[in-house]
């Protein structure tokens, strides 16, 4: 089976966490480096919060530190969602794994460098790491085989009524990736939202009774719990597991290829990615983005992937 080569970058984060559990045991996953940047949470917050999932799932990758600020804009976290550590809910026993010396941004320009071409970058935070990667080494850009990133909404964001949060976070970041020229795959809220874990999969999830079951189940609680304070929802999208799910079943999901641009002007509208779906300027696209998810199809993945995890068990242990 041909392996998909990625980096995955990320702030976990909650569905960041479900990505990574994804990612690192898929078979037509190839996870080469796990890059962490501030989103969610603090770096320090979001580091630790990647290194415990790291640890607890034993994900043969290494996790790097990328940018601890936004581009030009004020830091802003989603405590709001994902609670004061980043990762409230999964109670993690003493962390014993450390993060690598090389910071983040390094690791993927020296990777990307070295490559032949064949390495996908999966943004599932703010885009900060990959801009500045892409500021220091320009030559890195025809070098990526593609970004599918999670981010923005052609329709209603969910963290100002514009914008999505990971574009929000750092929307000059975001202009520089969506403006780079590198192929683009967007999985924004219009798709992420397709994705809504109710009671029902969690217990369907947790029923596999392996240590990745009981990880999704105390991450996917503590959504439900805060979708409903925050937004009066009643589930939780998995938004960041969509990239994953798009690279290993592609034909779960539809997608149109649209000019999306960044609006970094500081108006109601910062930070919004302002998606020409209609073609009303009949500029090239510069991304595919996310339509319609198959959503039984990525439930059953999500499924496939935590029960792999009881033959990883069953070997380790
Ligand atoms: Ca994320």
């Amino acid at each position: 089976m041909e392996k998909r080569k990625i980096i995955l970058d990320c702030d976990p984060g909650h569905d960041d966490a479900i990505t990574m559990l994804m990612a690192a045991i898929h078979p037509k996953i190839d996870l080469l480096g796990i890059t962490i940047v501030a989103g969610n949470q603090t770096l320090d917050k979001t580091v630790v919060n990647g290194l415990n999932v790291s640890q607890l799932l034993n994900i043969d990758a290494n996790v790097y530190a990328g940018m601890p600020k936004p581009l030009v804009r004020e830091q802003v976290v989603a405590d709001n969602v994902h609670g004061e550590s980043g990762l409230d809910g999964p109670v993690f026993g003493p962390l014993n794994r450390q993060v690598e010396g090389t910071n983040a941004v390094k690791y993927i320009i020296d990777t990307l460098l070295a490559s032949d071409g064949d390495i996908t970058l999966v943004p599932v935070g703010p885009l900060t790491n990959i801009a500045v990667a892409m500021r220091m080494e320009p030559l890195i850009i025809p070098k990526i085989k593609e970004i599918v990133l999670m981010g923005g909404a052609y329709g209603t964001g969910n963290f100002t009524p514009s914008a999505e949060f990971n574009i929000f976070a750092d929307p000059e970041a975001a202009h520089v990736v969506f403006s780079s020229g590198a192929p683009l795959v967007m999985m924004g809220l219009d798709l992420t939202h397709q994705t809504i874990c109710t009671e029902d999969i969690i217990e369907r999830m947790e029923a596999i009774g392996n240590d990745a079951a009981k990880l999704f189940g105390d991450i996917m609680r503590f959504t439900l719990k805060s979708q409903f304070e925050c937004f009066g929802l009643a589930a939780g999208p998995l938004h960041d597991a969509t990239c994953v799910g798009y690279l290993i079943c592609p034909e779960a999901f539809e997608t149109q290829e649209m000019f999306v641009e960044i609006d970094i002007n500081r108006g109601p509208s910062y930070g919004r990615t302002v998606c020409d779906e209609l073609n009303v300027l009949n500029k090239k696209a510069n991304a595919k983005v996310g339509k319609k998810i198959d959503a039984e199809r990525f439930w059953d993945l999500v499924e496939e992937c935590i029960r792999m995890y009881s033959d990883v068990y069953a070997v380790v242990k």
